[in-house]
């Protein structure tokens, strides 16, 4: 490890995550692909080191052309005269308007397919009808004189609002799902946002030259859009997916890169967006693409996922889950993989690179990804009608790929791990018998806190080492553990969430769980999947009548990596839920520093005082904690789940 002193921490080099990494099939395929001369994430970020120390702590700003400048000491203000928060400030809220621009595309996506679906444009059909039913309901649509289809569309087209609406009426989802005290408190923070699209278009204005130079405004801003990200893209996507796909319930199956195998047409289906996967795989079960495989010479077709495509495809089917952002290349180094199809985002460049050490087919099919050398097949929201033969001529490039590979790479790890997946808001619910038992639990300490541990990966952690580090030891305290995202493939794969890893659990809680039939850590699907997590929390703090900050909840993002994560962790710091990061966000690190006569000087800066002291906490009543040590991490979640609970009276 390298300790990098702008950040404050070491940063780990190949070999450390080699060392540290939890799953042996990761230092397997890092050794295989180094051997044959292939590239990696892990190469590229050693080549970048080190990396720009402005950049690491957001002083640097390159929001006009009369930039970039580099807030300094020598240089406190950039040329137009804003200084280090202004600065600062202004690139976590772009961060964030990115992270819910893509969201928001995922859901624009999903909503027009549920349009289409439900006025027969397209050839889907509907398996989440109620869900649809009580989302009318919640919303007041008027059901009178119309057809469920016509309901469906209404409901469909009320979303849209929220990713859309250009005027100050009230969000649908925000209305329906957010608990009365928080919208006041909001409301008193002057930070209701209008939707998604809007609070987007909003951060950018404010953030050019000249527009806003009050860094608390911008502050106010990073919030209400955590609040537009949440409904307006989270919730939209989420439960536009249950309306079109079905509410996913448990199921078992086996999980990691040994379920890919030789002999066999591997598809590894990659990405976000379940529209054309979902119609994909219809045809990749058909009799008539089987039988093309087996032409090819294969035994048979063995679908795994990747990133949030594979969460909700394990969430809704009981696919098997093989890896993560950080591992889409070390899946191809397998050799085994035939076909990747992707949709959108987190698909890294470097995939291609390694897909052509081994001869794999990138198959994209979202009109916003395109990579030189792909096949592209894409779905258009707006065409809907060309669905299934575009379905269909993916799953036949996939499957011919087979047949035009050097197959003489081959190399799967053996490792294969069991997995439950499949837990929606009303499946954990079911699982303990209700809020009100699930509740009790927590209140009467059987259950010691809830958290919830997400996010992708990044080079600055030794890969997965923080989130199967921090999950176990949070389970190992008794705290009851929900995953989603990138997070989700590394405690499927590490056994976190195998039904036996209750026995990791200290009683009473492992008691509790084995009487439910579940693991101490739920995965409940992709990243638009938190609200999952957001509704249990919202759920057991109705019950039991206390709000959200006091309760002993937790959001864990030990890897951040994508300007998706921004958003996540703002949308629980506005519920007043406290986050836990495992890296240093762009911010300056506050270190504290040594005085001319050896006098210790005050680490402190404005940022961090905002997210990490006072500031967010006496506004929305949570604040982030950042520890890279993944031991010091859970102890700190932990002690924090403590002092909820002792402030409660909880013991
Ligand atoms: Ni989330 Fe999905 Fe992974 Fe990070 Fe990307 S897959 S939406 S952004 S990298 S967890």
């Amino acid at each position: 490890m390298k300790f990098n002193k702008h950040l404050n921490q070491p940063i780990p080099e190949k070999d450390d995550v080699r060392a540290k990494t939890p799953n042996p099939a990761t230092v397997q395929l890092m050794d295989k692909l180094e051997s044959a001369g292939c590239e990696t994430v892990f190469d590229r970020f050693a080549a970048q080191q080190p990396q720009c120390p402005s950049g690491l702590r957001g002083t640097c700003c390159r929001m006009c052309q009369w930039g970039p400048c580099r807030i300094s000491d020598k240089a406190p203000r950039g040329v137009c005269g804003r200084d280090m928060n202004q600065v600062v400030m202004a690139n976590i809220v772009r961060q964030l308007a990115a992270g819910m621009s893509a969201h928001a595309r995922h859901a624009h996506e999903v909503i027009l397919a549920l349009i289409a679906a439900a006025e027969g444009t397209a050839t889907i059909t509907l398996k989440g009808r109620e869900r649809a039913l009580e989302l009318a309901d919640r919303f007041g649509i008027d059901t009178a004189g119309r057809t469920e289809d016509e309901v469906i569309a209404a409901v469909a087209r009320a979303l849209l609002d929220d990713v859309g609406r250009m005027t100050a009426d009230p969000m649908h989802t925000l209305e329906a799902f957010a608990p009365a005290d928080r919208r006041e408190v909001w409301e008193g923070l002057d930070i209701l946002p209008r939707s998604a699209s809007y609070e987007s278009m909003e951060s950018l204005h404010m953030t050019t030259l000249g527009a806003c130079s009050d860094w608390t405004a911008l502050a106010d801003q990073e919030l209400r859009s955590a609040l537009a990200y949440c409904y307006g893209t989270l919730y939209t996507s989420s439960l536009a997916t249950e309306v079109l796909y079905g509410v996913p319930t448990p199921k078992l199956t086996e999980v990691n890169y040994g379920v890919l195998k030789p002999g066999y047409v591997n598809i590894l289906l990659h990405g976000h967006s379940p529209v054309m996967v979902e119609k994909v795989i219809e045809k990749v079960r058909s009799p008539e693409i089987e039988a093309l495989a087996r032409e090819a010479g294969a035994e048979g077709i063995v679908l795994g996922g990747m990133c949030c495509t594979g969460d909700e495809l394990l969430a809704r089917y009981g696919i098997p889950t093989v890896t993560n952002i950080m591992g889409q290349e070390l899946a191809l180094g397998t050799g085994a993989v035939d076909a990747v199809i992707v949709d959108m985002q987190c698909v890294i460049p470097g995939l291609k690179i390694v897909a052509d050490c081994f001869g794999t087919e990138i198959i994209t099919t979202s009109t916003s990804n395109r990579i030189p050398g792909a096949t592209h097949i894409p779905f258009d929201p707006e065409r809907p009608e060309t669905l299934d033969e575009d379905a269909e001529r993916v799953a036949r490039a996939a499957v011919a790929a087979f047949g035009t590979r050097d197959r003489s790479k081959i190399e799967i790890p053996e490792r294969v791990t069991t997995a439950m997946g499949g837990f929606s808001y009303e499946a954990i619910l079911e699982s303990f018998g209700g809020a009100g038992a699930l509740a009790e639990a927590l209140r009467d300490g059987r259950i010691r806190g809830v958290a919830t541990v997400v996010g992708c990966n990044t080079p600055k952690v030794a890969y997965e080492s923080a989130h199967v580090g921090i999950a176990r030891r949070l389970v190992e305290g008794g705290v009851l553990v929900t995953t989603t995202g990138c997070a989700s493939h590394a405690l499927l794969n590490a056994g976190l969430c195998d039904p036996a890893a209750a026995a990791l659990a200290p009683q009473p809680l492992r008691g509790l769980l084995e009487a439910a039939g579940v693991p101490p850590v739920l995965a409940v699907g992709g990243c638009v999947d938190n609200v999952r997590s957001l509704r249990l929390f919202i759920a057991l703090a109705e019950e039991l009548g206390v709000p959200l900050a006091d309760l002993p909840y937790l959001f864990v993002g030990a890897e951040p990596g994508n300007e998706k994560t921004v958003g996540q962790g703002a949308t629980f710091l506005a519920h007043g839920i406290s986050v836990l990061s495992g890296f240093p966000a762009q911010i300056p690190v506050a270190v504290p520093r040594t005085g001319p006569d050896g006098e210790l000087l005050d680490g402190r800066n404005d940022i961090t005082e905002f997210f990490a002291g006072d500031g967010l906490l006496t506004t929305v009543g949570a604040k982030i904690y950042t520890e890279t040590d993944p031991a010091c991490a859970a102890q700190t979640g932990l002690l924090h789940l403590r002092r909820k609970r002792q402030a409660l009276g909880w013991g």
